[in-house]
C-alpha cells in the first residue's frame, strides 16, 4: 500500500547513503527491516561495510542478508545509523522511538555513530512530540509497580506494555516497557528527558533529542529530506 511504498522509497535513499568501508548501525521496526534489505542488496553487488545491529530481531535479519556483522568490541564507533521512528517533530527533529521495543540498544548504538539517519513515511511528522504516541520508556522489572507510581508523580500517566497474552513486554535487555502519556501544553522535551532519567528504576526512554542528522520521508511522488 501507498505506506509501505513510502516507507521502501524512504529506506532506499537511506541505504544508498552508505559508502564502501563504513560501520553501520542498523535499526529496528519495518522500516528498517526494508533498509536491512536494501544494504542486503548493496552488499550483495559488493558494497564492503561491517555493522551493528539495534535488536536480536534485526540482526537476524542482517545475517540472512549475508551482512557482514560486527560488535563495540571491534567497531568502537560508526560512522552512520539508519534506523526509524515513531514520531518526528517538525522543526527540532525530536523523535519519539521505541515502539518496535528496541529503544535501549537504539539510543546506544545512535549515540555511537557520526552521523544519524531517520527513515519514515509522512504519518510520522507531528507538531508536537506525543500527538499519537505515548512514549516509551524502559523500566527494570523488579519493582515496576513502584516505578510506575514515580512516573505517575512526574506527570506522566503510565502504562506496562503486555503482550497479547496480557504478560508483561520484555525487551532484548530483559526488561519492561511503561507507555507514558506526554502532556500536549507546557511540554519541555529536555527537562521531560532529565526527569525520566533521574528516576528510580528507569533505565532509558524514548526521547531521542538532537540526535538526528537527517530524516528522509518517504512521500507518495519522491522523498523529503530534512536536516537538523
Ligand atoms: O522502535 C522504534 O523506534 C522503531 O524505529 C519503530 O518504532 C519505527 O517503526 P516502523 O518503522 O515500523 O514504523
Amino acid at each position: 500500500n501507498s505506506t509501505d511504498a513510502a516507507k521502501r522509497r524512504a529506506a532506499v535513499w537511506a541505504a544508498a547513503q552508505i559508502e564502501d568501508g563504513m560501520a553501520v548501525g542498523l535499526g529496528t521496526g519495518s522500516t528498517s527491516a526494508l533498509v536491512i534489505e536494501e544494504v542486503g542488496r548493496r552488499v550483495a553487488e559488493g558494497l564492503r561495510i561491517k555493522a551493528i545491529a539495534t535488536s536480536e530481531a534485526s540482526q537476524k535479519l542482517a545475517l540472512e542478508w549475508k551482512i557482514p556483522m560486527s560488535d563495540f568490541a571491534h567497531l568502537p564507533q560508526l560512522d552512520m545509523t539508519i534506523d526509524g521512528a515513531d514520531e518526528v517533530q517538525e522543526g527540532t527533529l525530536y523523535l519519539i522511538k521505541g515502539h518496535g521495543g528496541a529503544l535501549l540498544r537504539e539510543k546506544i548504538v545512535a549515540m555511537a555513530s557520526k552521523k544519524l539517519i531517520i527513515a519514515v513515511d509522512p504519518r510520522k511528522l507531528v507538531k508536537t512530540l506525543g500527538a499519537v504516541f505515548a512514549l516509551p520508556v524502559e523500566v527494570v522489572p523488579f519493582g515496576y509497580e513502584t516505578t510506575i507510581r514515580r512516573l505517575e508523580d512526574l506527570g506522566f500517566e503510565s502504562e506496562l506494555r503486555v503482550t497479547d497474552e496480557g504478560k508483561p513486554y520484555v525487551t532484548d535487555g530483559q526488561h519492561y516497557i511503561v507507555h507514558c502519556k506526554l502532556p500536549q501544553v507546557g511540554f519541555d522535551a529536555y527537562e521531560a528527558a532529565a526527569k525520566l532519567k533521574g528516576t528510580v528504576g528507569v533505565v532509558e526512554h524514548g526521547l531521542f533529542l538532537g540526535m538526528a542528522s537527517k530524516v528522509v520521508i518517504g512521500g507518495l511522488e519522491g522523498i523529503e529530506v530534512l536536516e537538523a
